[in-house]
């Protein structure tokens, strides 16, 4: 069963076309400067402790937020309370804060630089939350998912390859996602909410029901949830995209979900390759 060797260049140049193909769809993504507004409110009654225990004083607790966009926060308890960057073991860390925000207003920033950013109230230091800045796609208009996988014959496993980095290139932090795969009707690999942090994450197949081949070649689906760490998450397009990394993906849909596949790296063009080895 060893694939000859101008069956193996037919699919070779498949794959080539395909990765053609999804470039230059990418290239026609434009980048999309937009940036998001997170609200965060005070609790109702977080002027008295008791909030601290249960991490809601700020609702929600913890935000995810892409670099340039804009926290909200919005007073409306009815006390004054302040959103200030730092802890109140550590003390104010000067990158921002609110000063009093009087019932019924609110106080916004914007977060240029990615990183993690804790603060608290000053005048209830028990009232602590977090805003977590990620480098994502905000300047570049999107993300690059790559999917690898290596050969597999009748009743062998494969391992599934996950990587998602930002347009650049660079690595993503706390990424969610998805991720099937099947081979004809036989689901062989399916991970639901699966939370990575650094956005390369290798899947192990169960036993492939028959030799991978063009004919049955298995299909690799990765739908990407956002980032963060808890939701409401952030990404290119609200909280989930489909991507199909099989040939018979739709570049319109692609496009519309903004979220580009670089690398399609089809079973079926490796595993009776290895056979031969
Ligand atoms: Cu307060």
């Amino acid at each position: 069963m060893i694939l000859s060797s101008t069956d193996a260049m037919k699919i070779q140049n498949k794959a080539i076309l395909l990765t053609i193909l999804t470039i230059g769809v990418l290239s026609t993504i434009a980048p999309s400067a937009f940036a998001a507004e997170v609200i965060v409110e005070n609790a109702p009654g977080a002027s008295v402790p008791g909030c601290e225990e249960t991490n809601e004083c700020f609702l929600p607790y913890e935000v995810s937020i892409n670099v340039g966009d804009t926290v909200t926060w919005v007073n409306d308890d009815t006390a004054a309370h302040t959103a200030t960057g730092g802890s109140a073991s550590d003390g104010p860390s000067g990158v921002f804060d609110s000063s009093l925000v009087l019932a019924g207003s609110s106080f916004s920033f914007t977060f240029n630089e990615a990183g993690t950013y804790e603060y608290f109230c000053m005048v209830h230091p028990w009232m602590a939350g977090v805003v977590i800045v990620g480098e994502a796609m905000a300047e570049e208009g999107g993300i690059m998912i790559s999917i690898e996988a290596e050969p597999a014959a009748a009743g062998e496993t494969t391992d599934v390859t996950v990587t998602i980095t930002n347009m650049d290139g660079s690595a993503t932090e706390h990424v969610n996602y998805d991720v099937m795969a099947t081979q004809g009707s036989d689901v062989i690999l399916d991970e639901k909410g699966v939370h990575d942090h650094d956005g390369v994450m290798t899947h192990t197949t169960m036993a492939l029901p028959l030799d991978a081949s063009s004919e049955m070649p298995v299909d690799v689906t990765v739908t990407f949830n956002g980032f963060g760490i808890d939701p409401p998450f952030t990404g290119p397009i609200g909280e989930s995209n489909t991507m199909q990394v099989v040939p018979e993906f739709g570049t319109i849909a692609m496009m519309i979900l903004g979220v580009s596949i670089v690398s399609i790296i089809a079973l079926s063009a490796k595993s009776r390759v290895t056979l031969k080895l």
